[in-house]
């Protein structure tokens, strides 16, 4: 039986939205999570967005471990016909690098339909990606950036509203949500680790138990000994009882113990973890 539970519901309509503004773009920013490269991409994006371009960020990665982000970026730039930058939204130069890339990636493209007879413009934009990996941070900071507030512009169906960068960029003031409809399971527990998947879907304590066996497959049981302080098998009972959280009876407080794992690490605080490897 699954352990994780996805409501497909919204699904159809999550993805006639998402098209509809990929419809009004020039390029689109994929935000995907440093520490689940691959789990948090969507892997039909290629047919939606069709030949625009793509700019990927690799988010969040100052919780990723520095050694596999770069390697990751050129991973899947070989793979896609994306640009790959690693970003930690925290980070004004990240701002300007995203800001800088957009405009590389663009501007040919630009000059291009002025070549066909079409009036400048600046380059139109929009943000896509799984629920929690910075969409809204990516489109926050870039406005906070610009200049100029929203104007309007007419939408296919209905008015979508634009901000201005700058003198070259666009940028659609709502993220595309990527509908995670997949029944991969593997991958559901990993989006739940980065809180990629609404809480009521799963039990913390399922999510946390796989967490400990990804990060010790990963490679980083040292990091869980050190930050837990717990010295026989790393284990939520252990766990619990390094910390003296006991509950009636003399048991470990699981509960408690769940909700602070996953807490620590999607905080960073257990050290800087990639669950999934490039290769
Ligand atoms: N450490 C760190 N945290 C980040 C980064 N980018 C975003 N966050 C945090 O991640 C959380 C989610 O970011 P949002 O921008 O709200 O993500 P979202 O994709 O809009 O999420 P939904 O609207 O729920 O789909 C927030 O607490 C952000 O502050 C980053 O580069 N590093
Ligand atoms: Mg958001």
């Amino acid at each position: 039986m699954a352990h994780i539970h996805w409501f497909p519901g919204h699904i159809a309509k999550a993805q006639r939205d998402l098209k509809e503004k990929l419809s009004l773009v020039d390029i689109v920013i994929e935000v995907l999570d440093a520490r689940i490269p691959y789990s948090s991409a969507y892997k039909n994006i290629q047919n939606l967005i069709g030949n625009k371009s793509r700019l990927i960020l690799l988010n969040k990665a100052d919780l990723s471990d520095p050694k596999y982000n770069d390697l990751w970026a050129e991973k899947i730039e070989e793979e896609s016909c994306a640009s790959v930058i690693v970003t930690d939204l925290n980070n004004q130069k990240d701002i300007n690098l995203i800001i800088d890339k957009i405009i590389e990636i663009t501007n040919p493209i630009m000059l291009e339909l002025v070549k066909k007879g079409l009036l400048p413009r600046a380059a139109r934009s929009m943000v896509v990606g799984m629920p929690n990996v910075g969409k809204s941070s990516t489109i926050n900071k870039l406005i906070r950036k610009g200049k100029t507030k929203t104007g309007a512009k007419a939408g296919v169906t209905r008015q979508q509203q634009w901000v201005r960068i700058n003198r070259k960029i666009e940028l659609l003031d709502t993220p595309g949500i990527i509908p995670t409809v997949q029944d991969d399971q593997k991958q559901a527990i990993k989006l739940a680790c980065v809180n990629s998947i609404g809480e009521n879907a799963y039990e913390a304590e399922f999510v946390a138990r796989e967490l400990i066996k990804l990060i010790q497959e990963a490679g980083y049981e040292e990091f869980l000994r050190q930050y837990y302080k717990v010295e026989g098998e790393i284990t939520l009972e252990n766990i619990a009882l390094a910390r003296k959280w006991i509950i009636k009876g003399a048991n470990p407080d699981i509960g408690r113990t769940s909700q602070f794992i996953l807490s620590n690490f999607r905080e960073g605080k257990i050290g800087k973890i990639t669950l999934e490897k490039p290769n």
